[in-house]
């Protein structure tokens, strides 16, 4: 069995060699420019193009990670009758629930404003939230916002979910479609985002949905830079009405130098790190689909490619 490996900007040899102990039947190689050699897999994260168009013979792509927007940008290069498969939370969930757990409860609790004090050296009392008065909303409830909502429902948060189909999910109120957007969004007092990024939901993230939240709410995008119309938000913080936002994803990544959520302390930046890839997890996870495969049998994580995620 032939796997062709490419994950920009990773170092291949720890992959490459944990996925010889795991299929030891298999020979993988580091793609390079002008290898057209025939392949049974590829396990890629953002290929160029020239690797996989025209692959018809691939038994399957794996995408190093959950979202595939970079790898569905290929277009025609993409070859359109081989399965695309995702990373179906192999350790991810968990950190995306501990990262999105972190800042909800840092909001909740005010421990931003009591930060902002104490490095002025200000000992002062800030009346607390009340959990009533404090809605939290989750845009996505696949397999990393599903695990969202259950972190965050131990702590009896008023939580309600937006996806395009309706869920039911203990202690979280379902809304699904277009249709529901609005009222999702009206009285939610902090909106976390953990959609996939297509066509549909690409700048959803703007003056118009973001105002409809509650006033003095707050932003945690941890899906993709382009849900977000960064200028809106900005505009928005320096309002007021948005009173917090922590970002993992931004439109271009590393952040610019200039760019002005650096000088925006309501701003908190991370760099893209909320869920890693875990390579053990990965490998462990995409080697079993592959013998699952060569067994005929179907594997969870395969992308629709007509929804895009
Ligand atoms: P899933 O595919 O499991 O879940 C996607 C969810 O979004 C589903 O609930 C789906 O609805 C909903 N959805 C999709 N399109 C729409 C739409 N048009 N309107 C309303 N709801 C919609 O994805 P994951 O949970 O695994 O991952 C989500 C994203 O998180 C990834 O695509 C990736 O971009 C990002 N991510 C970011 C990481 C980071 O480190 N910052 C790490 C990993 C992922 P339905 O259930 O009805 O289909
Ligand atoms: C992913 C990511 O999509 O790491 O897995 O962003």
């Amino acid at each position: 069995m032939q796997i062709l490996f490419h994950a920009g900007g990773i170092d291949p040899a720890p992959w490459i060699q944990s996925f010889k102990s795991t299929l030891p039947q298999a020979q993988l190689r580091e793609w390079r420019e002008g290898d057209d050699a025939a392949a049974d897999y590829a396990v890629v994260w953002k290929p160029p193009a020239a690797m996989l168009r025209g692959r018809v013979g691939l038994k399957a792509i794996f995408n190093l990670g959950a979202g595939v927007d970079a790898i569905l940008q290929l277009g025609d290069a993409l070859p359109p009758t081989v399965p695309l498969v995702r990373i179906d939370d192999a350790g991810m969930a968990d950190q995306m629930a501990e990262y999105v757990t972190h800042a909800v409860l840092g909001y909740y609790r005010r421990l931003d404003e009591h930060a902002a004090n104490i490095r002025q050296r200000e000992w002062r009392y800030i009346k607390p939230n009340q959990k009533q008065d404090f809605s939290i909303g989750i845009m996505g409830l696949g397999v990393l916002g599903s695990r969202i909502a259950s972190a965050l429902a131990q702590f009896d948060f008023p939580l309600r979910g937006w996806s395009r189909t309706a869920k039911q999910l203990p202690g979280v109120e379902s809304f699904a479609g277009e249709s529901q957007l609005a009222e999702f969004l009206k009285g939610t007092r902090l909106l976390i985002c953990v959609l996939p990024l297509t066509p549909h939901t690409q700048d959803i993230l703007n003056r118009q949905t973001l105002s409809a939240l509650a006033p003095e709410s707050y932003l945690i995008n941890v899906a993709r830079g382009a849900h977000l119309v960064e200028e809106d938000l900005l505009a928005l913080v320096q309002s007021g009405h948005i009173k917090g936002a922590t970002l993992d994803v931004f439109r271009q990544e590393p952040l610019p130098a200039d760019h002005p959520f650096w000088n925006e302390p309501r701003i908190v930046i991370t760099p893209h790190m909320s869920a890693m890839t875990l390579r053990a997890d990965s490998v462990r996870q995409i080697s079993n689909k592959i013998a699952a495969i060569e067994r005929g049998e179907a594997v969870a994580g395969v992308v629709d490619l007509a929804r895009q995620y």
